[in-house]
């Protein structure tokens, strides 16, 4: 199979707070961006993989479902989209007909449907969300925090991508979640992130934003009896890492700095953004969104009033 691999587009009608740009601007933005893609997965005759977090929230703005919708017309071949903990009210399947994501769903009951919504299962593990389907005998997609290292940073609700290669036993498994990009490899089976497409913190400004292009090419298991766990001889095939134009100067930090430079509070975020940097930002309300994300400490009648009070003031 030939895909474009791609998740965490977090797709949202309100600026993010470190941007430059007003709505209009960041649409058209977004709009550009998406494009790219097409035109990529076009240029590779791929098909679209969106590994989870298409959308920054269970609901967004309809103009932003539209673009979406829009902007995968030109698609020659398949557009694949999983659910993914932003997307899906309280991170679960069954919640899906109430948010934005369940329009794609729809659609893609229609056969004709270039864009196609695969269901996953479903996993609450220690507190941590993890979706998973198994696309076809060579790929595996999963939405999960997954850590390309041995050890998990201290209260990460994560997993190491060793052992997602040891649960999940196809030749190649890509997992969304995880802004940075990635790619190992454990006895034939690649475990891959692309990290985020778009920078919405200060701190992704300075990834290298993009999509990788995978051909699975050909793979032949060849686990022996003293094999653990599944072992492939992968061949002819292709990974090559596209990076995408991304125009640092729409990211402020002076923006942050001078707005802030005489409020302590103020201040003290900027230390905390230079200092922790992936996964903070300056907008309360996405660290509070963040935390309850990843965090299993908040009860789901919780979750449901933050998400509620997030809804009500969207739709106003
Ligand atoms: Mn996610």
């Amino acid at each position: 199979m030939k895909c474009i691999f791609t998740h965490c587009w977090h797709l949202t009608g309100y600026v993010p707070t470190c941007r430059v740009e007003d709505k209009r601007e960041w649409l058209a933005f977004q709009e550009a961006t998406m494009k790219q893609v097409v035109e990529i997965a076009n240029e590779h005759d791929a098909h679209l993989i969106i590994a989870g977090d298409l959308f920054d929230q269970p609901r967004i703005d309809d103009e932003v479902i539209t673009l979406f919708i829009r902007c995968m017309l030109p698609m020659i071949n398949d557009v694949i989209v999983i659910g993914g903990n932003h997307s899906l009210p309280e991170h679960r399947e069954a919640n899906i007909d109430r948010s934005s994501l369940g329009i794609i769903k729809a659609m893609s009951l229609n056969p004709s449907s270039k864009i196609k919504y695969i269901t996953c299962d479903e996993f609450l593990i220690d507190g941590r969300f993890e979706h998973s389907v198994q696309l076809n005998k060579d790929i595996t997609l999963v939405h999960t925090l997954t850590v390309n290292a041995d050890e998990i940073p201290f209260s990460w609700r994560a997993i190491t991508a060793r052992e997602l290669a040891q649960k999940y036993t196809t030749p190649w498994v890509l997992v969304g979640d995880n802004h940075n990009r990635f790619h190992a490899e454990f006895g034939g089976i690649n475990v891959m992130s692309a990290g985020c497409l778009m920078a919405e913190t200060v701190s992704e400004n300075e990834y290298d934003l993009g999509v990788y292009y995978i051909d699975t090419g050909e793979s032949i298991e060849v686990t022996t009896q003293n094999d653990t766990s599944p072992v492939y001889r992968v061949s002819n095939s292709t990974v090559k890492w596209i990076s995408l134009n991304h125009d640092k100067t729409k990211v402020s930090r002076s923006h942050i700095k001078t707005k802030s430079t005489d409020d302590d509070a103020l201040r003290a975020i900027v230390e905390i953004l230079e200092k922790e940097g992936d996964g903070v930002s300056v907008d309360y309300e996405r660290n509070l969104l963040e935390y309850i994300a990843h965090s299993s400490s908040i009860s789901e009648g919780a979750v449901a009033i933050i998400e509620e009070i997030r809804d009500s003031k969207e739709s106003v």
